[in-house]
């Protein structure tokens, strides 16, 4: 395992004396959020885990290596390459790290990258989920397998509604992952508070958050829970807007014949491009406020 990890030594120490330390993804970096919002937002992040008492792990696959922390040249480079770094998902590591291909990590793969270095919460914007006709296209995610068996707990804010909603909810129930709602019944849709649909359990602090991920992990019970924290109200976009974005993108997508791994960066760009930027701003504030909880959740677990 040595010959494949790369830990700062400041994550490092932090991990061998029980320091609470926080996974983030870099897929939102390269292929979620355009230049140079996008390397703004991953250094935000990184602080705001900060401020909140714990220590930020980015990661990434460079050099061979899985990479848990990034220099800030590293991040500069995946920022500025944007959909020119490979989106590595758990099916591409092996591929990536043997070739000495960059990778930018998606839930799932950032899931198994936390997992083997100890790291047990990880704060994104949105998970992937069960596309919209993923009757006919079989188009889910692997980042719902993952939280079937990888043992991290996904801070994110809810299910985008470019996915389906009610299938995605039926999949993590069949694969036993809890969907928690923090501080709300209501599961959140990314870009708003509500979805119509309900999360599993409202939790109304990160110290039940912590205590049932312990719980859930002394049983041996394998795998993550999503904790869906909502956007903030006063960030939220307006519910029309939104889905009209949505369904435009989505045409556009099937028109185009977008599909596979390229179709969740082509709908979020095409979904700021039809919000004239809006969907960015809230993007970024879910994400900032997903931060703080999970340091949160870490501050307790740790
Ligand atoms: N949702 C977002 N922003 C993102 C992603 C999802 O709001 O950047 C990224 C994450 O890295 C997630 C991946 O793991 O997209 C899911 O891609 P796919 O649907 O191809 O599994
Ligand atoms: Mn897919």
């Amino acid at each position: 395992m040595k010959n494949y990890l790369d830990i700062t030594a400041e994550i490092q120490e932090a991990l061998a004396t029980n320091k609470p330390v926080v996974a983030l993804e870099s897929t939102i970096i390269s292929h979620g959020m355009p230049y140079p919002q996008n390397k703004e937002t991953a250094l935000q992040v990184e602080q705001i885990v900060r401020d909140n008492g714990a220590i930020p792990a980015t990661i990434a696959l460079i050099d061979g290596k899985i990479k848990i922390g990034l220099s800030s040249d590293e991040m500069e480079f995946l920022a500025k390459s944007g959909e020119k770094v490979v989106k590595a998902s758990r099916r591409d590591i092996p591929y990536l790290l043997s070739q000495k291909i960059t990778g930018a990590t998606t839930v799932a793969a950032t899931m198994i990258a936390a997992d083997l270095a100890g790291i047990r919460v990880f704060a994104t914007g949105g998970i992937g989920g069960v596309h919209r006709g993923a009757s006919q296209t079989f188009d889910i995610s692997a980042d719902l397998q993952e939280l079937a068996n990888t043992n991290v707990a996904v801070v994110c804010a809810g299910i985008k509604a470019i996915l389906d909603l009610e299938l995605t909810l039926e999949y993590l129930e069949t694969f036993g992952v809890p969907v928690l709602g923090y501080k709300t019944e209501e599961l959140p849709a990314f870009y708003t508070q509500k979805s119509g649909f309900k999360v599993n359990y409202k939790m109304n602090n990160p110290t039940e958050i912590a205590r049932l991920l312990q719980t859930k992990w002394d049983l041996g019970l394998k795998g993550g829970a999503i904790i869906a924290n909502p956007i903030p109200k006063h960030q939220e976009l307006d519910y029309d807007i939104m889905h009209d974005a949505i369904n435009k993108a989505l045409a556009e997508e099937q028109k185009l014949g977008i599909k596979g791994k390229a179709s969740t960066p082509f709908l979020l760009g095409k979904v700021k491009e039809l919000t004239a930027g809006t969907s960015l701003v809230s993007n970024i504030a879910l994400v900032y406020n997903n931060a703080k909880l999970a340091a949160a959740i870490a501050c307790e677990m740790a």
